[in-house]
């Protein structure tokens, strides 16, 4: 792994893992938790906490690149890829974006961000809820970084793409904003190219 790790420009490594996020730690209730399919689908469907864990799992090891200017490498994710939930809906025709909704300060939707749909096809786009890394062996995720299950995106990405406390995902054709890019941040955000603003 050494020595393939490529360091975007203006970003610096950690070995740590910083948290960041806007309002409350969201508070994991099973009863109440759910996760929806919906925008540009035949039928929304919604998985019950259960139903989500009872998906196929993958393990990918990615790196992540933050806005703010770290980077951590080599963290090793256990969860279920974006594709599997593909394959419980049918989309409509044209369909090429999406975006990622999580938990702000109680508010179930309160917090998405986009990506487009092309991209997430990979072992390397995945909803996780359990890592390691060099340092520690499998630990579940933290609340405080997304527990029960957060979006981790291919490293394609800065990593405000990676929702954590995710309630959804909506299928749409055209792309549109989520919550930092309608603050101004980059609606592609790819760290190898210095996406950070738009
Ligand atoms: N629901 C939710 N997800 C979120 C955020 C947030 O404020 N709310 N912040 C994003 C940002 S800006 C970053 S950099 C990453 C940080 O993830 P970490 O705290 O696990 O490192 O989470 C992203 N996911
Ligand atoms: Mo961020």
């Amino acid at each position: 792994m050494d020595g393939m790790k490529k360091l975007p420009p203006g970003q610096f490594e950690t070995d740590k893992w910083p948290i960041l996020h806007v309002g409350d730690v969201y508070e994991f209730n099973e009863d109440t938790w759910d996760f929806t399919l919906f925008g540009e689908v035949k039928e929304e469907v919604t998985l019950s906490f259960q139903e989500f864990m009872k998906l196929p799992k993958t393990v990918s090891t990615v790196d992540m690149h933050c806005v703010t200017t770290w980077s951590k490498f080599g963290t090793t994710f256990e969860g279920i890829t974006f594709r599997e939930l593909l394959k419980l809906i049918e989309l409509n025709e044209g369909v090429n974006y999406v975006q990622i909704f999580g938990y702000y300060d109680g508010d179930r939707m309160g917090y998405c961000a986009n990506l487009p749909l092309e991209k997430l096809l990979g072992d390397d786009s995945l909803f996780v809820f359990r890592w390691k890394d060099e340092h520690h062996d499998w630990e579940e995720l933290d609340p405080k970084h997304g527990y029960p299950l957060r979006f981790i995106p291919p490293d394609s990405f800065y990593l405000w793409k990676g929702t954590k406390w995710v309630s959804g995902i909506r299928f749409l054709k055209e792309d549109e904003a989520g919550f930092w890019e309608e603050m101004g941040y980059s609606m592609t955000a790819n760290p190898f190219k210095e996406e950070r603003y738009r």
